[in-house]
C-alpha cells in the first residue's frame, strides 16, 4: 500500500502493548507483512493471536530483526525518542513514524478535534463528543483516551475527538488538527521529558503545523501562543456558559473543561448556540471513572476514588473541590516533578492527615516535612493505606483519595488502582459495625 509518497510492503511495530495491537492488525487486513517487537515478555493471548496470524514477533528486547526488509517503523506512545533501536533505524535511514501521524495521513478528509494538557483531557474529549453527537454529528472519541486513532481509518467517523499525550506529540512530525486545544500545564512526566522546557515544548507543539485556516485555543497558555502560532487563537476562558443549575453545581475546574469543549465544537460548527446544549447529557462526561469518583459512604465518612489524578496539580484540584476536613491518600510512583505546591495547599487546607504509600511516599513526606506539616502516616500498599486513613478520620470527614503519583510502582494503570480502591472501600463496609 502507498503512505504519502512510500510504498509500503513490510512494517515492524515497536511496542505491542494497545497501539501496537492496533496498527498491526490495520496492517494485517490490508495484506501488509508486519514484524512485532516489543520488550516484554508478551502473554499467551499475544503470541497465540500473532501465531494465529502468521505475524512474526520478538519479545523481551528489540533486536536488529526490526530492520530487515522494513519500510516504515511504528513506534506506540511509550517508546522513548532515545531508545537505541532507533538509533540503528535512524542510521539506515528507515522511516520512523508515530502511531498519531500514521493515524493523520490515512484519515486525510475528516476534521480533527485534538485535546492536550496536562488535566482534564479526556473529560473534555469527552464532553466535545457527547455535544456534537447532540447536533447530530457522527463524532468518535479517540488517541489517548484509550482508543488508537487508527482503528478509525478504515470507516472513519465525520469529526474525531482525539486525546493527545505530551508522548504522542512528542514524537510526531506530521500531524496537523483542524482544532487543537491546549487545556493547562502544570509540571507531570519529567522523567520522560527530562526537564519542564521539554514538557511545555512537547505540549505546545500541538500548534506547531497549524495555518491561518486552523484554529488554536488555550486559556493560560494564550500569551505564549501569540506571535508563535499562525492559527486563530480563542482563549477559552471567554467562553460564556448557559446560566444553569447544573452548570452551577460543577467544580471550577469542571467549568474551564465545559468552556473548553464548546470553544472546540465551534471551532467544527460556528453557529453552534451553547444555550440549546442539554447540560443533563453531559453528566456521564463529568463523573468518567475514576476521577472524583463518589465511593459509599463509611457510616458517616465521605470517600471519593480519585485515581486517575496522577500529578500534583489535578490533587491540588482535587483537594480544592471539596469542602470541610479530609484524610487525603497520595502515593504510587514518582514521575519526577516535585510536590512542594501541593504541600502548601495541603497546609492551607483542612487537612487532618496524609497517608502515604507506595514509592513516592519519601519524597512526598520531605516535601510535607519542608513545608511544616508533620501529620503524616507512611504505609506500603494501598489496603494499609486505606486502613490507616479509617483510623484517622473523624465524623463527617472525606477520605480523599488522590494519588498525585502514577500506578505502575503496584498496579499495571490508574484503572486497576482505582477498581482495587473501590474494592477496599466495599470490604470495609461490609466489615464495618455499625456503630463505628
Ligand atoms: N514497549 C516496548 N519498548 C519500549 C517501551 C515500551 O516494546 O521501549 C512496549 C511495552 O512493553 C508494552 C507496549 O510497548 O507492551 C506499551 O506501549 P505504550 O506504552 O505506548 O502503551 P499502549 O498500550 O500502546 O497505550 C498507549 C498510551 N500509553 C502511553 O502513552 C504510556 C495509552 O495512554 C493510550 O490510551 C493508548 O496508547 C491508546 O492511544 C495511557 C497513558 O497512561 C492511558 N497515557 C499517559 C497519560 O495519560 O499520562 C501519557
Ligand atoms: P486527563 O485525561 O488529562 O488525565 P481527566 O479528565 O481524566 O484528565 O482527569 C484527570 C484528573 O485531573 C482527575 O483527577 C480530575 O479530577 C482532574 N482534572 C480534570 N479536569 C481538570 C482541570 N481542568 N484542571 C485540573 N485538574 C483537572
Amino acid at each position: 500500500m502507498r503512505i504519502a509518497e512510500h510504498e509500503v510492503r513490510r512494517v515492524s511495530v515497536l511496542g505491542y502493548g494497545r497501539t501496537g495491537r492496533a496498527v498491526s492488525e490495520y496492517f494485517y487486513s490490508h495484506d501488509v507483512e508486519v514484524f512485532v517487537s516489543d520488550s516484554r515478555a508478551l502473554g499467551a493471548d499475544d503470541t497465540n493471536h500473532l501465531s494465529a496470524r502468521g505475524i512474526p514477533y520478538e519479545q523481551a528486547g528489540h533486536t536488529v530483526r526490526v530492520l530487515e526488509g522494513t519500510d516504515l517503523v511504528i513506534i506506540s506512545p511509550g517508546i522513548r525518542p532515545d531508545l537505541p533501536i532507533l538509533q540503528k533505524v535512524r542510521e539506515t535511514q528507515t522511516q520512523i513514524i508515530s502511531e498519531l501521524d500514521l493515524a493523520f495521513l490515512l484519515i486525510p478528509d475528516t476534521p480533527l478535534i485534538a485535546i492536550t494538557g496536562t488535566n482534564g483531557k479526556s473529560t473534555t474529549v469527552k464532553l466535545v463528543e457527547e455535544i456534537l453527537r447532540q447536533v447530530g454529528i457522527k463524532a468518535i472519541a479517540a488517541g489517548n483516551i484509550g482508543l488508537p486513532a487508527i482503528t478509525l481509518a478504515d470507516n472513519p467517523p465525520e469529526v474525531v475527538v482525539l486525546e493527545v499525550s505530551s508522548f504522542q506529540l512528542e514524537q510526531s512530525r506530521i500531524f496537523r488538527p483542524s482544532v487543537a486545544c491546549l487545556l493547562n500545564i502544570a509540571p507531570d512526566h519529567l522523567d520522560r521529558h527530562g526537564s519542564m522546557d521539554r514538557y511545555v515544548a512537547a505540549k505546545l507543539s500541538i500548534f506547531d503545523r497549524q495555518t491561518n485556516a486552523d484554529l488554536a485555543i488555550a486559556s493560560h497558555e494564550v500569551p505564549l501562543l501569540r506571535g508563535s502560532v499562525e492559527a486563530r487563537i480563542v482563549c477559552y476562558e471567554d467562553v460564556t456558559l448557559p446560566k444553569d443549575v447544573f452548570v452551577d453545581s460543577l467544580s471550577p475546574h469542571n467549568r474551564s473543561n465545559l468552556r473548553a469543549a464548546i470553544a472546540c465544537c465551534k471551532g467544527v460548527i460556528p453557529t453552534l448556540d451553547e444555550s440549546r446544549i442539554d447540560l443533563r447529557v453531559l453528566k456521564g462526561a463529568f463523573h468518567l471513572p475514576y476521577r472524583m469518583q463518589e465511593e459509599p459512604s463509611l457510616g458517616d465518612l465521605r470517600v471519593i476514588n480519585d485515581s486517575k489524578s496522577t500529578n500534583a496539580a489535578s490533587a491540588i484540584t482535587a483537594l480544592q473541590a471539596i469542602d470541610g476536613p479530609c484524610v487525603l491518600i497520595l502515593g504510587g510512583r514518582h514521575k519526577g516533578a516535585g510536590y512542594e505546591q501541593l504541600a502548601s495547599i495541603i497546609v492551607q487546607r483542612d487537612v487532618r492527615r496524609v497517608i502515604l504509600f507506595g514509592e513516592g511516599a519519601t519524597l512526598l513526606r520531605l516535601s510535607l516535612r519542608d513545608v511544616g506539616y508533620a501529620r503524616v502516616t507512611l504505609c506500603s500498599t494501598l489496603d494499609h493505606a486505606l486502613k490507616c486513613a479509617l483510623k484517622e478520620a473523624r465524623e463527617g470527614d472525606t477520605i480523599l483519595f488522590s494519588p498525585a503519583c502514577s500506578s505502575y510502582d503496584q498496579y499495571s494503570n490508574y484503572v486497576e488502582r482505582g477498581e482495587h480502591f473501590s474494592h477496599l472501600v466495599r470490604s470495609a463496609l461490609e466489615q464495618q459495625s455499625p456503630n463505628r
